[in-house]
């Protein structure tokens, strides 16, 4: 077994190691090929794809590294298909994922937050489609501050060998067979899950290898952190300011960096609860449904954690729209629970 235990320390209370589970230490591929083994009739395709997508995001992880040397910062002068205002690195790392994607020939069609409509990739006889938010926490690049990729992944619904169709990205959260995020952070992390348990991979830069470092991450069943945009409070639903003000009443501690991926791994390994609900900007809420809250949900579930929009579990929601919004609730359970009981 190749393993580098020397280059990572083993990390956290919350990283638990099951008797069969591979040892910190253990490089991505190596991670990959064991769980590719689990199942007898593996091709080996899935395996192939979450290395592309690691891949990719070493090249980001480099970009974003050099920013503030090379002409990447700023903004491009055009807007998304939200409306948003598209950074010099939203794209790059748009055009990176893509690339990677269009390259493996696993996948047949993306969605991204960067693109009005699906991509095909020129490869019909890819099985798997992705939805992905390639930069997320556009309003940090800038300054320094984490940042993140998220991404999910589904088997297509449609023939293999014909055309996508809407129908393989619009599927329910529950048919995600992987999803995980890369945080760009004090330290470079991709954790996912295939959805057997949650695993994270911190990035050695010197050996630009992504080396097993949490293993089943499971998130505390409770905790004292609470995520929200402070700055919109006035505008959350009553209950919602009910509910902030138990959580400051009770002297928890309010964190939030305003990139999702940071918020929601801080908040995995700590325990804590982040909200982003409706305001008068966002009725409907401010995150992306496919891309943001479906790969999250997920990951949460398999730590033990939970997700909701405040009627159900994200991951019961059937996607009607490629950019849907909605209002996310996620974090440790019994925070959620004592949520629901107040909305
Ligand atoms: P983005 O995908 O354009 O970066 O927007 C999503 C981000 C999330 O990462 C973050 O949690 C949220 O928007 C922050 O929004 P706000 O600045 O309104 O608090
Ligand atoms: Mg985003």
């Amino acid at each position: 077994m190749i393993t580098f235990v020397d280059t990572v320390v083993p990390i956290t209370a919350q990283s638990t190691q099951p008797d069969l589970a591979l040892p910190v230490g253990t490089t991505l591929d190596r991670f990959i090929l064991s769980e590719q083994s689990a199942f007898p009739f593996a091709t080996g395709e899935l395996s192939q794809l979450l290395r592309d997508i690691a891949l990719a995001s070493k090249i980001i992880n480099r970009e974003i590294n050099r920013a503030g040397l090379i002409d990447v910062t700023g903004a491009t002068g055009t807007d998304n298909v939200q409306g948003e205002s598209q950074q010099k690195l939203d794209v790059i790392a748009n055009i990176r994922f893509i690339r990677a994607l269009k390259n493996g020939g696993e996948v047949c069609a993306i969605i991204s937050e960067e693109e009005d409509d699906i991509i095909l990739t020129g490869n019909p006889n890819g099985k798997y489609v992705v939805a992905i938010d390639p930069l997320d926490g556009s309003s940090n690049i800038d300054v320094n501050v984490s940042i993140g990729t998220i991404f999910s992944i589904y088997r297509r619904v449609s023939p293999v060998g014909s055309v996508p169709t809407l129908a393989d990205l619009l599927q329910g959260g529950r048919q995600q067979v992987a999803a995980g995020y890369v945080l760009y952070g004090s330290s470079t992390i991709l954790v996912f899950t295939t959805g057997q348990g949650v695993n994270g991979f911190t990035l050695d830069q010197s050996l630009g290898e992504y080396i097993l470092s949490h293993t089943d991450i499971k998130q505390p069943r409770t905790g004292s952190i609470f995520s929200c945009n402070e700055g919109n409070v006035a505008e959350y639903p009553d209950k919602i300011q009910t509910y902030l003000n138990t959580c400051r009443q009770r002297r928890m501690t309010g964190r939030y960096i305003g990139s999702l991926v940071a918020d929601f791994h801080r908040n995995l390994i700590k325990g804590g609860i982040y909200l982003y609900p409706s305001t008068r900007k966002s009725p409907g809420g401010k995150l992306r449904l496919l891309y943001e809250c479906f790969p999250m949900a997920f990951i949460a579930e398999q730590a033990g954690g939970k997700a909701t929009d405040g009627r159900q579990a994200i991951l019961d929601i059937t996607p009607t729209d490629l950019h849907q919004r909605l209002v996310l609730y996620v974090g440790s359970p019994d925070l959620i629970d004592e949520l629901l009981t107040t909305i």
